[in-house]
């Protein structure tokens, strides 16, 4: 079979004294850590917009990526030299899962009839690669926002058609997820928010976005797709304000019409920092709500307000994601899905295998790092004595709800004094430090 990287190996594992560029210093797949391998901890996810579409085009400029499927131009062909690249670069990357939008694998078409044809085509040209290499889909899903006619929102569009269309889309989408085995689906809202409130429906946009999701819901159970139905928060951009803006909102708005019990979060890294929370908060979040699914694992630069996506490299994040993600019991049937983009001037095809090669082990060593540090039981015997007041006298009635206003009244004028303890955030960050460096 045609090679569309010819001059680059399988990545293995070598260790940290490595000097080679393309082997894996820490992630070793077979490795067992705590009872399970790195691979099923780690449940890597190539997504295929970036890897496979994107070019570089930003605001400023036309794209730069130089790609092995450059000289064709029938995008049909396009979209299968794609395919094969993408079968060949996950297996070269020993990466176990990819992810896809609609419009990610498949040329649009003159009408919608042949839009879905040509998906057919490419669904059943992933299902030979995927037989072949025994990769797997993570997740599917629909873009419901690059062409125009998402302008003012899918399904939370003022224009009923639109809501109409956005729907047919996304049955499609999870027809071809379903037929292709993908453990999840996941909706991110887009264009689901607003420009200005000047001229907003808020209640109706919010009301049929809910709608739209029960619709889904509904459909998923006629058709026996089984898979997890994953929201993916996010604060801004490209609206001014999305109604998925963070993961307290997003369970605000679950519960409200009634389908937090069908949905989970899917939580990026860089989309935690633009709303203002670290990503370890909105796994936290996510997790002690039972609603943690899946990760879009990427990183924002600290000094630019967008969604920067890039490649997650800082130890630091990925310890404290792996830290939430082990006290979670893992992700499965969620994983750690790379939404991340090589620089605009990484443009050759190195640097795709470069940039997965620094998130795969930034999480690897995450997991190890924080691995050392749960079995340590450093942090969770801090927190328990912290907060030891509540496992006896008037704190252990307070969550035994054996008290009231009155009570505790009666009990604060007979203290004689309150003794409060050091939090201690400074050699707590030293100790985090000591099993980052430990690795
Ligand atoms: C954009 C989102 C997007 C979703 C999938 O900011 O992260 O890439 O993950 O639609
Ligand atoms: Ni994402
Ligand atoms: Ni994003």
């Amino acid at each position: 079979m045609k090679q569309f990287f010819p001059d680059v190996s399988k990545i293995v594992y070598e260790g940290k004294e490595t000097d080679n560029p393309l082997a894996f210093r820490y992630y070793d797949p077979k490795k067992v850590v705590a009872g399970k391998t790195m691979e099923e901890h780690l449940r890597f996810s190539m997504a295929y917009w970036h890897t496979l579409t994107g070019d570089g085009t930003d605001m400023f400029g036309v794209g730069t990526a130089v790609r092995p499927w450059d000289n064709l131009s029938d995008p049909m062909e396009i979209a299968k030299a794609r395919a094969y690249a993408a079968f060949e670069f996950m297996d070269k990357m020993q990466i176990p899962f990819f992810c896809f939008h609609d419009v990610d694998i498949a040329p649009e078409g003159e009408t919608l009839a042949e839009t879905f044809k040509n998906l057919d085509e490419i669904v059943d040209l992933f299902k030979d690669l995927m037989a072949q290499t025994g990769i797997k889909l993570l997740w599917g899903t629909s873009n419901l926002f690059s062409h125009p006619r998402y302008m003012h929102g899918a399904a939370t569009s003022p224009n009923a058609d639109v809501f109409a269309y956005a729907a047919a889309r996304v049955k499609k989408a999870m027809e071809i997820t379903k037929e292709l085995g993908g453990e999840n689906y996941v909706f991110w809202g887009g264009r689901e928010g607003y420009e200005t409130l000047l001229n907003t429906d808020m209640k109706l946009e919010l009301d049929n976005f809910a709608r739209f999701l029960q619709m889904a819901v509904d459909y998923a159970k006629k058709i026996g797709f089984t898979g997890q139905f994953l929201i993916e928060p996010k604060p801004q951009e490209p609206t001014k304000h999305q109604y998925d803006f963070d993961t307290a909102t997003v369970l605000g708005f679950l519960k409200t019409y009634g389908l937090d019990k069908d949905f989970k979060v899917n939580i990026e890294a860089n989309h935690a920092t633009l709303a203002g929370h670290t990503f370890q908060h909105e796994l936290r979040v996510a997790r002690i709500n039972g609603i943690l699914g899946s990760v879009d694992a990427n990183q924002g630069d600290m000094l630019l307000g967008w969604d920067t996506d890039q490649f997650p490299t800082n130890v630091y994040e990925t310890t404290l994601a792996m830290y939430e993600i082990l006290l979670n019991g893992g992700l499965a049937p969620g994983g750690l899905n790379f939404d991340a983009k090589v620089r605009r001037g990484s443009f050759d095809y190195y640097d795709l295998f470069y940039g997965h090669l620094a998130g795969m082990d930034a999480f690897a060593h995450g997991l190890l790092a924080a691995q050392r540090l749960i079995e340590s039981g450093e942090l969770e015997e801090f927190i328990a004595k912290r907060y030891s007041s509540y496992t006896e006298g008037i704190g252990k009635k307070i969550v035994d709800g054996e008290v009231g206003f009155d009570e505790l009244s009666e009990y604060a004028i007979g203290l004689k004094e309150i003794t409060l303890e050091s939090g201690r955030q400074e050699l707590l960050e030293t100790i985090l430090n000591k099993y980052i460096l430990s690795v």
